[in-house]
């Protein structure tokens, strides 16, 4: 019995420290490295903070651009919302609220002033 425990245990330090992050996804566009960072660390049905950093490899973060996320369950195409991120400090904030658990795809959009739309897509899972 007390080995059980500490195996338990032990499954509960290992978990925190993996989450202990954050949920964070990083993805290329063309010449900007896109970060994403969720507050929680396993996005939850509900509302979820969402920053979005844009870094461009010479120039450091971009802070012009226009970002969009748009954000649906691929198994039911209905459910699909847009919300604008706004630009603070070094990122862009928006709240992603998901309507229910399963899989769903974040399309984020970015415009640079004089450029075209860019994009980048990542799933989350929530629960
Ligand atoms: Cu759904």
């Amino acid at each position: 019995m007390k080995k059980i425990f500490f195996v338990f245990l032990g499954l509960f330090f290992m978990s925190t420290v993996v989450y202990a992050t954050g949920f964070d996804v990083v993805k290329k566009a063309g010449d900007v490295t896109v970060r994403i960072s969720i507050d929680k660390d396993v996005p939850v049905v509900g509302k979820n903070n969402v920053s979005v950093e844009l870094l461009n490899a010479g120039e450091g973060s971009i802070t012009d651009a226009e970002v969009e996320l748009t954000y649906f369950m691929p198994a039911m195409p209905a459910m699909k919302y847009e919300t604008a991120a706004i630009q603070k400090g070094n990122s862009y904030t928006a709240v992603l609220g998901l309507a229910m658990a399963g899989q769903w795809n974040v399309d984020v959009r970015f415009k640079r002033p004089g450029r075209k739309f860019e994009k980048i897509t990542f799933s989350v899972n929530a629960k």
